[in-house]
C-alpha cells in the first residue's frame, strides 16, 4: 500500500546484528539482503531529520533463552562481536539505540519490553512507525504487535524484513495484518 511518511514518523530497525546474519550464531538465511534497502531508508529519514531507532538483542551470557533453559544457542551477548550491529549497516551517529533482553531471567522479543521505547516515542510526538529488520517471526512481529497495542500507526516494510522461513514469515505477516499493521514496501513510501 502507498504510504506517506509524515513528520510524526520514526524508522525502527530491528536487530540488524552480526549474530542474526549469515556467519553469526543465529542466522536469518540471506539476512544481509535487506541491508541495502535499510540503508536507503536510513538515508531518507536522516535527510529529513526524522528519528531513526535501532534495536539490538543485548543478552547477558546466562540468558534464559539460551539452551538448555531456552530454545536458542547463545547469541547477541553484551559486548561481544556477535552483538554488534552488522558492519554494512549505515547507522547515523544520532540513531537512538534500544537494547532489549538485558535481564537474565526474562525473554524480550519486543523492543517495547522493558526498554522505555514508548516513552521515548511519546516525547518525540511520534505517531507512525515504519518497521524493518529481523527476524520477521520473532522480534519484528512482537515489536509490531506491541506498537499496535500502544496505539501507534504501524507500517511494515516488506522488502526490508527477513524471517527464518517462508511459512513462518507468512504466518507472522497474517498475525500482524489481523491486528491492524499495514504492509508496505520501500518503493511505495512517499516522503512529505
Ligand atoms: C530474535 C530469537 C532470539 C530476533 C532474538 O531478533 O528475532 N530471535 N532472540
Ligand atoms: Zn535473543
Amino acid at each position: 500500500m502507498r504510504v506517506g511518511i509524515t513528520k510524526d514518523s520514526a524508522l525502527i530497525i530491528v536487530d540488524v546484528q552480526r549474530d542474526f546474519m549469515p556467519g553469526g550464531a543465529l542466522p536469518v538465511p540471506s539476512g544481509e539482503s535487506i541491508i541495502p534497502v535499510i540503508n536507503r531508508l536510513i538515508a531518507s529519514f536522516k535527510e529529513r531529520e526524522m528519528p531513526i531507532i535501532a534495536t539490538r538483542d543485548w543478552h547477558p551470557k546466562d540468558h534464559i533463552s539460551f539452551k538448555p533453559r531456552g530454545p536458542w544457542p547463545p547469541h547477541c551477548i553484551q559486548g561481544t562481536a556477535g552483538a554488534e550491529f552488522h558492519p554494512s549497516l549505515e547507522l547515523p551517529e544520532r540513531a537512538i539505540i534500544v537494547s532489549k533482553g538485558t535481564s537474565a531471567e526474562k525473554e524480550a522479543y519486543s523492543a517495547f519490553q522493558g526498554t522505555g521505547l514508548e516513552n521515548t516515542l511519546n516525547k518525540l510526538r511520534i505517531k507512525r512507525l515504519f518497521v524493518c529488520g529481523v527476524a520477521t517471526e520473532y522480534c519484528v512481529k512482537e515489536t509490531v504487535m506491541d506498537a499496535l497495542k500502544r496505539g501507534f500507526q504501524t507500517f511494515v516494510i516488506e522488502d526490508a524484513i527477513k524471517g527464518i522461513d517462508v511459512r513462518g514469515e507468512d504466518k507472522a505477516k497474517g498475525e500482524m495484518l489481523k491486528k491492524g499493521a499495514v504492509m508496505t514496501s520501500s518503493p511505495e513510501l512517499a516522503f512529505f
